[in-house]
């Protein structure tokens, strides 16, 4: 059994309500931020029973109490809404176990924070697409997600970090890890540097568009990779959205960008070589097509036209978050390798100026979907 940073296991499995007999435990690896484990039991029918536990990173998310409050809300309204649906809660919608002493997460004799959730039986995550129709699913499990959570109160929600997809902060945050230069590495990337400062303008579009009344805030999820989607083994629908910590006042172009920098790339998140990075059109109409027919009628004029324009956007954000990253010397983001944050910047970087030249096709695609749909 490899427990990881888990020092003391026996703490958790006293902490929280388990039911039956811990037989070990795995790690898995996707995600930057947390540290996620899935625990097995054997029940006492001799059943098996997993739980997903995770470490709260809490250099990212510096309010854990504010943190647990969001995703406790949000999981019980989901709940709510999927069994008035007539679906099944326990795989539609993520559930928080909460700590014997009734709070929502345990803090370890180490001061770490762990908190356990549900685990989706019969379901899997993809860390690529590997058909159209994977990435259509994804759409509208994302749509249906953004659908389901429409009339949830949005100022009781935490800003859990703030400011998250405000691209005004964060190039001006960008700035700052140039100009700090923490970690002596700015002049390794002086091209990339270059390329998102020409692109300072793209980072007030979005922003100014709320300020002027056009863009609606709602309740989005924030992070919409592939792998924060929950496949069903035999249908291959997308049933389950998970990761909720950012789930948070935004904006639907946030979570439509998001999906599409990350699952309509042609190669991984960080790939080397630079030449395996573009936009699949193919992949793009598929997402366009899901979200659309999902959360479309939700969407107003404004929200449809800057469709492509959010894509380039949200890829532009993260290649200056993973740069600013790698300037700073890793704080952030989990890295493999001391470059990894570098090699995820020029990915970035290079699937922004593959969707700049195809931006007309991308707008030519969003227009054949709404005439497909209707809309
Ligand atoms: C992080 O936790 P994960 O791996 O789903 C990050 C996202 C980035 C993404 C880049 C809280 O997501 O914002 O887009 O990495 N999450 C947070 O892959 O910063
Ligand atoms: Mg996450």
């Amino acid at each position: 059994m490899n427990t990881y940073e888990i020092k003391t296991i026996d703490e958790i499995l006293e902490a929280f309500p388990f039911n039956g007999k811990f037989t070990g435990m795995h790690r898995i690896e996707s995600g930057h931020i947390n540290s996620t484990f899935v625990l097995e039991f054997t029940t006492a029918d001799g059943a098996f029973k997993e739980y997903l536990l995770q470490k709260i990173n809490t250099y990212v998310f510096k309010n854990p109490d504010q943190l647990m409050e969001n995703i406790v809300g949000v999981t019980e309204h989901l709940r709510k809404k999927v069994a008035e649906n007539g679906g099944d809660p326990n795989r539609e919608s993520l559930h928080v176990y909460f700590a014997k002493n009734g709070a929502p997460y345990f803090v370890d004799s180490d001061n770490n924070c762990w908190r356990c959730i549900n685990y989706i039986y019969d379901s899997y995550s993809l860390q690529n697409v590997e058909s159209a129709n994977d990435f259509y699913n994804a759409a509208k499990a994302f749509g249906k997600f953004q659908n389901l959570l429409a009339d949830y109160p949005i100022d009781t929600l935490h800003e859990t970090i703030p400011n998250f997809h405000n691209t005004e902060s964060r190039i001006a945050d960008f700035k700052k890890a140039v100009k700090d230069d923490l970690a002596g590495r700015v002049n390794t990337a002086e091209k990339e540097t270059a390329f998102i400062l020409e692109r300072e303008a793209d980072c007030s579009v979005l922003v100014n568009l709320i300020k002027e009344g056009k863009l609606p805030v709602k309740v989005t999820h924030n992070d919409t990779k592939l792998n924060n989607v929950m496949f069903d083994k035999n249908t291959n629908e997308g049933i389950c959205v998970v990761d909720l910590d950012t789930v948070m006042p935004g904006l639907s172009l946030y979570d439509f960008g998001d999906s599409i920098r990350f699952g309509a790339n042609t190669a991984s998140e960080d790939e080397k070589d630079l030449s395996k990075v573009s936009l699949s059109l193919e992949y793009f109409e598929a997402y366009t097509k899901g979200f659309l027919q999902c959360a479309g009628n939700s969407l107003c004029e404004e929200e449809i036209k800057q469709l492509p324009f959010s894509a380039k956007l949200m890829t532009l954000e993260c290649g200056m978050r993973f740069l600013g990253d790698y300037f700073n010397g890793n704080l952030y983001f989990r890295v493999e390798y001391e470059e990894h944050n570098l090699i995820r910047a020029r990915t970035q970087l290079a699937l922004v100026a593959d969707m700049e030249k195809k931006f007309d096709l991308m707008q030519e695609i969003v227009e054949k979907c709404r005439k497909e749909l209707g809309m």
